[in-house]
């Protein structure tokens, strides 16, 4: 009899899938509706991360998936668990990032009388699953274990979620491993690309946008390589810099809020736009004003993964269902024309970028959050990933610093809160070696700030910024905006974040002013522990190109007029 003829139990047959498939990090919070699998992990070589509350386990696991292109996988608990747990499953879903979400379920004979914590998970994360379904049988867990691997990380990615009933999980069976899955390419056609070929050799002003997932280092390193031979301007969508190195030649900026206008006019008088992976979503196209709808003035040639996404808002002049990696290689067959007209607007378009963020403006208050990005893009080293939350904030971060390398920033690109710290968690136990940085408000800290235990608690050394203008700032701005004067819930009292960092066991020092923050940025990196930077923001400093005074003046003038 072969080994995998042998009687498993349920859980130990699932955590053998997950071996097979690859996996190596598993982020969690324990519950007694998985207790024979967390039976299982006992035994088993897997980095299990413990974390503090469901939401930030997700975001780990998240951002496992956008790093790794693979599933990240996380384990919770039925019901508050699995509810908690729904912030970063949105994420993926948003950001079509591949995460696979396992739930304890009740046991099967008591499903239907609302047991204890019982949920009908299809119910509730089918729309924002790509694929949700439970487990009654054991013999299954192969086949379907081996499903949501290929369903999270095919086409468009996004999450699974899959429920463990917890009496399934003890039953006994004798089943045959699945065999080791690989994510299922998706190649452009020939034909595809001797009509780009075509499209390029007649365009005047082209222009390529980078975005979405499904992208590689090499996948990475084919688009510079291409830019580089047609010498094409390419700008990278809203929280998807770490595409292409900043300081590339052809690196034209990044198209998110708070945009260089002269970008977003290149891409609005360009003739042809080449954009790859994107959805070309809200933010990206800047609320849907950068193309017409559903037909763009620009001829557009749209390449996704997902072929559901191809004419879904934009009609593209070609579409192209393909995925980044292998889109990216088959750039390599192109031949760009003898003579190309728009290379000197490419150099313009780098300089232009380069211009707009070489100098941090200057904003009120001795903290000015643009010089401190500066530091960051002098002082880290280029393989450095740093995480961000959603907040004002990031404008600084967005703007100023340069990422140079494949997964060297990750954020939400569906713009969500409390990102940033369970993300720099999850990716300091990918990558211990490298230097994670997280860039989180004072509201967007709070929302997860808690999994500062677990990288205390896994000896992971992130160094969280915190810049604190004692706001949930962005609706303030928005709030003086249209509701001039009127402040209504967005003004916040905040604890000593370097004492909550010191009570935690790690390192923690406040910023009252930017010449400080080299030597306290210093300090943290030599602890050798987790640790905060609180930087003291003046709220005035609501973006680096405007104050909240200005705002409202502005405002309330507009409405005297
Ligand atoms: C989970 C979540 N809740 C609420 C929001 C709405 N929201 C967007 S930014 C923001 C304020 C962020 O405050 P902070 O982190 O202090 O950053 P600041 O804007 O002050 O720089 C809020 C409440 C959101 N995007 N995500
Ligand atoms: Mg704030």
């Amino acid at each position: 009899m072969r080994a995998n003829d042998n009687m498993r139990s349920a859980a130990k047959v699932l955590v053998d899938q997950l071996n097979i498939h690859g996996v190596r990090h598993i982020f969690c919070v324990p519950g007694e509706s998985y207790l024979a699998v967390l039976d299982v992990f006992h035994d088993c070589d897997l980095a299990l991360t413990v974390c503090r509350q469901e939401g930030g386990a997700a975001m780990m696991a998240e951002a496992a998936g956008k790093a790794t292109g693979r599933p990240g996988i996380c384990f919770v608990t039925r019901g508050p668990g699995a509810t908690n747990a729904s912030a970063g499953l949105h994420i993926a879903r948003q950001d079509s990032t591949p995460m696979i979400m396992f739930i304890g379920q009740v046991p099967r004979d008591v499903r239907e009388r609302e047991a204890l914590q019982e949920m009908d998970y299809r119910a509730t994360f089918g729309s924002i699953a790509k694929w949700v379904t439970e487990i009654d049988d054991p013999a299954r867990i192969p086949e379907l274990v081996s499903r949501a691997f290929h369903t999270a990380t095919s086409g468009r990615p996004g999450p699974v979620v899959i429920a463990l009933p917890e009496d399934m999980q003890r039953e006994r069976v004798a089943v045959a491993d699945a065999p080791p899955f690989e994510p299922v390419e998706t190649w452009p056609g020939a034909t595809d690309m001797v009509k780009l070929q075509k499209l390029l050799w007649s365009a005047q002003r082209p222009a390529v946008i980078a975005g979405g997932s499904r992208w590689s280092e090499p996948a990475c390193a084919s688009l510079a390589r291409f830019a580089e031979r047609f010498a094409l301007p390419v700008a990278t969508t809203f929280r998807r810099a770490h595409l292409f190195d900043a300081l590339h030649p052809c690196y034209a900026g990044d198209l998110g809020l708070g945009v260089n206008p002269k970008l977003l006019a290149r891409i609005k008088s360009a003739d042809l736009v080449v954009a790859i992976g994107s959805r070309l979503g809200e933010v990206p196209s800047q609320g849907y004003t950068l193309f017409e709808i559903p037909g763009p003035r620009q001829t557009l040639v749209h390449v996704h993964p997902g072929a559901e996404e191809l004419g879904r808002v934009f009609h593209p002049h070609l579409a192209i269902n393909a995925a980044p990696t292998a889109f990216a290689a088959a750039l390599e067959g192109l031949q760009p024309p003898t003579a190309i007209p728009w290379s000197a607007e490419t150099k313009t378009a780098h300089a232009e970028y380069l211009a707009w963020t070489e100098e941090p403006t200057t904003v009120p208050g001795a903290v000015n959050p643009g010089a401190v990005m500066v530091w960051l893009r002098e002082n880290l080293p280029v393989d450095a990933v740093v995480c961000n939350g959603a907040g004002n904030f990031n404008t600084w971060l967005h703007r100023f610093y340069r990422v140079r390398r494949f997964a060297g920033q990750l954020g939400p690109a569906s713009g969500s809160m409390g990102y940033g710290v369970p993300a720099a968690v999850g990716m300091k136990r990918l990558y211990p070696e490298r230097t994670v940085v997280a860039i989180s408000g004072d509201g967007d800290f709070l929302m997860n700030g808690q999994e500062f235990a677990t990288a205390v608690q896994f000896e992971a050394p992130i160094i969280v910024l915190i810049f604190d203008n004692s706001l949930y700032g962005t609706i303030r701005m928005h709030q003086e905006r249209e509701y001039p004067g009127r402040v209504s819930a967005t003004v916040l009292k905040n604890p000593d974040f370097a004492a909550y960092a010191r009570a935690f066991g790690g390192f923690g020092v406040t910023v009252e002013k930017t010449a400080d923050f080299a030597q306290a940025f210093k300090a943290a990196q030599a602890s050798g522990k987790p640790a905060i930077v609180h930087l003291k923001v003046d709220p005035e400093a609501i973006t680096p190109a405007t104050t909240l005074t200005k705002l409202r003046e502005q405002a309330l003038a507009e409405r005297r007029e």
